[in-house]
C-alpha cells in the first residue's frame, strides 16, 4: 500500500464499536487522503469547490494551490507542529490555507470568524501560535488583537500577503511525514468560564467522521453538492463543506456571506445542492420567510441535517411540510469532531437525536459515574476514534472531559427511549446553544457587570416560541441608578452590542432586587430558569 494512503475495508460499516475497520498506513498525512488522492482517481478537472462569488477550483487546481500555500508556510521557517491561526472566511483560501499547514507538517487553527479582538488576544496567547493568516473582513479585529496580545506570531500574514508568497511557490511539496495519530488541526471549543479550550484532533479523526457519519450514515457521494449554512470554522461545517465533500470526491459550494434565509435560498437556485446543513434557528427563519411568501426551491436536494442544538419536532414536521424535505437532525461536538448520534435517512423520529452513528458507542451514567438503568436520564458519555486528543494546555480539563477508556463526557444530559432513540434532556453545565453556536452566561455577565450600571447580572437561556434558547438577562441596578427598565435596557443592549460576539446578546431583560443564590454566593441559574 502506498505511503499516506487510508484502507477502508468494506465492512467498515459494520457495527465496529472502535472503527477498527480502518487501517492507516505509516507514515499517514491527512492531506493525501482529502486532497492528492484525487488526480489519481480521475477528478483533476473536476470542480471541488463552487463560490458564490463566482470562483471555481478544480481538484487538480486546488492539489497545485495547497502545495503552494505549503511552501510559502514552510519558506518562512516555522517548525514541524507549530500552530497556524487562521481567521478566514469560507472561500477557497480557507482550503489552501487549512491543507497546506497539515501537509508541510503545520497544525492549523481556525477561529471562529464571529469573534471580537479581545477573543483572538486569548487565542493568540494561549496557542503561542508560529502565523497568523486572516481574511480582510477581519482586519481590524485581528491587528487590534496582535497589540494586546503577550505572545507576538512570528509570521503575520493578511490574505493579500499569504497569496504573494503562495504565488511565488513551487506547486509540488511532499507531505511531511506524520502519524495517523499524530496531532493534525485544533479547534476551539468554548468553556463555561468563557475560556475556550484549543481541540487537539489528529491526522485520522477527518478520516474517521468522512466515514462513519458522512458516507455510512448520510450517504455522501461523488456526485454530491454539498452547501452548509454553518461556517468551515466550525467542526460542524468542516465537516459538511470541506472534509465529507472531499472525502467521496464530491463538491462544495462556499458562501462568505452571513447565513439567512434569502441568501439559503438563492444559493438552492443557483447550484442545485444536494445535502443542505443548517442549526434549528436557521431552519425557523427560513420557515418565517417561506411563510412571509419568499420562494425556496429545494428540489435539488436529498437531505437535510440540522445540528448544534436540539431541532424542536415542530420544525421536523413544518420543513417536510413546506419543502417536501427531510431533516435528519444529529448531535455532533467539537471534541468529537462530528456527529455520533442521528436520525438516518432510514430512520427519523422527531424530538430525538435519534441512534448511534456506527463506530460509536455511548453510555449514560449517573452522578457517580456508574451506568444508569435503562430509560433513565444521565450524563452521556460516548466512545470512538474521532475523539480529540487533550485540551492543548489544559491537563485538569482534558482528565475531567477525556476519560479513561477513551470516553468522552458531552456535557449533555440524555436517555434512550423504547425505540433505542437518543433524548436530549438538556445540558449539565449552564452553558447554551444560541444559533448553534456556543455561548457562555458567566461572559455576558462579565460584560454586564462591566456596565457602571448593572451591581449584579444573571444570564440564563430560555426558549422562544420556535422552542429555541435564547440568552435572557437578570439585572440588578447599581446603587442609586433610576433609569427605567426600557432606556437601561437599551443602553446595555449597546454595550453587549459594543464588546462581545454579535450573537450573544439577551433578547429579553427582567430588573430585579434580588438574584437568589447558594450559601457560597453562586448564583442558581436554574432557579432563574423555571
Ligand atoms: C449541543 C446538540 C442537541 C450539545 C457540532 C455537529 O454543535 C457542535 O459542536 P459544539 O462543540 O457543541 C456541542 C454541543 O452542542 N448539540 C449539538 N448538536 C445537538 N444538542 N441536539 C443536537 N442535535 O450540547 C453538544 O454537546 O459547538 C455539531 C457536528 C460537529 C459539531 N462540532
Amino acid at each position: 500500500m502506498d505511503a499516506h494512503t487510508v484502507k477502508v475495508t468494506p465492512d467498515a460499516t459494520a457495527n465496529s464499536a472502535d472503527g477498527a475497520a480502518l487501517h492507516f498506513a505509516t507514515p499517514f498525512n491527512a492531506a493525501v487522503a482529502f486532497i492528492d488522492r484525487h488526480a489519481g482517481e480521475g477528478r483533476a478537472g473536476k470542480p471541488a469547490i463552487l463560490t458564490t462569488a463566482g470562483a471555481e477550483v478544480s481538484y487538480g487546481q486546488l492539489a497545485a494551490e495547497v502545495n503552494r500555500y505549503g511552501n510559502a508556510l514552510k519558506s518562512l521557517g516555522i517548525a514541524t507542529g507549530e500552530r497556524v491561526l487562521m481567521v478566514v472566511k469560507d472561500c477557497p483560501e480557507f482550503f489552501f490555507v487549512f491543507w497546506g499547514a497539515i501537509k508541510a507538517g503545520f497544525v492549523p487553527v481556525p477561529l471562529n470568524t464571529l469573534l471580537t479582538g479581545k477573543d483572538y488576544t486569548y487565542m493568540i496567547d494561549d496557542s503561542a501560535a508560529a502565523a497568523i493568516v486572516w481574511s480582510p473582513e477581519y482586519d481590524d479585529a485581528v491587528r487590534e488583537a496582535l497589540a494586546q496580545a503577550r505572545h507576538e506570531p512570528a509570521h503575520l500574514l493578511p490574505q493579500d500577503r499569504a497569496a504573494a508568497l503562495a504565488a511565488q511557490a513551487s506547486d509540488s511539496l511532499d507531505p511531511n511525514p506524520s502519524a495517523a495519530d499524530d496531532d493534525c488541526f485544533w479547534l476551539y471549543s468554548s468553556g463555561s468560564t468563557g475560556f475556550p479550550k484549543g481541540t487537539i484532533h489528529r491526522h485520522r479523526d477527518m478520516v474517521v467522521t468522512s466515514r462513519q457519519y458522512g458516507v455510512d450514515v448520510l450517504g455522501v457521494r461523488e456526485d454530491d453538492i454539498c452547501f452548509s449554512a454553518a461556517k468551515l470554522f466550525f467542526a460542524y461545517g468542516l465537516g459538511n463543506a470541506m472534509t465529507f465533500p472531499l472525502w467521496v470526491g464530491a463538491t462544495a459550494v462556499l458562501a462568505a456571506e452571513r447565513p439567512a434565509p434569502q441568501m439559503t435560498f438563492d444559493i438552492f437556485e443557483r447550484f442545485r445542492p444536494t445535502l443542505y446543513f443548517g442549526v434549528p434557528t436557521l431552519y425557523a427563519a427560513q420557515l418565517a420567510a417561506i411563510d412571509g411568501g419568499a420562494s425556496c426551491d429545494m428540489a435539488s436536494v436529498r437531505w437535510c441535517v440540522s445540528a448544534g442544538e436540539a431541532l424542536p419536532a415542530d420544525i421536523f414536521r413544518r420543513w417536510r411540510e413546506k419543502t417536501g424535505t427531510t431533516i435528519l437532525d444529529g448531535i455532533g461536538s467539537t471534541e468529537a469532531l462530528h456527529i455520533f448520534i442521528s436520525n438516518r435517512p432510514d430512520m427519523q423520529k422527531p424530538g430525538t437525536s435519534g441512534l448511534m452513528v456506527p463506530g460509536y458507542a455511548a453510555r449514560i451514567v449517573g452522578e457517580d459515574g456508574a451506568p444508569l438503568a435503562a430509560g433513565e436520564a444521565g450524563a452521556l458519555q460516548i466512545r470512538g476514534v474521532s475523539t480529540a486528543r487533550a485540551y492543548w494546555n489544559q491537563p485538569e480539563k482534558t482528565g475531567s472531559t477525556m476519560l479513561d477508556g477513551g470516553w468522552l463526557d458531552t456535557g449533555d444530559t440524555y436517555r434512550i427511549d423504547e425505540d433505542s432513540c437518543f433524548v436530549y434532556e438538556g445540558r449539565s453545565d449552564d452553558m447554551m446553544k444560541v444559533g448553534g453556536i456556543w455561548t457562555s452566561p458567566v461572559e455576558i455577565e462579565a460584560c454586564l457587570i462591566g456596565h457602571p450600571k448593572v451591581l449584579e447580572a444573571a444570564i440564563v437561556g430560555r426558549a422562544d416560541d420556535a422552542g429555541l434558547v435564547k440568552p435572557e438577562a437578570w439585572i440588578i441596578r447599581a446603587e442609586g441608578v433610576s433609569d427605567d427598565a426600557t432606556a437601561l435596557q437599551e443602553e446595555l443592549h449597546s454595550h453587549v452590542k459594543a464588546n462581545l460576539a454579535p450573537y450573544k446578546y439577551p433578547r429579553w431583560w427582567k430588573f430585579v432586587d434580588a438574584l437568589p443564590k447558594t450559601a457560597t454566593g453562586k448564583i442558581q441559574r436554574f432557579k432563574l430558569r423555571s
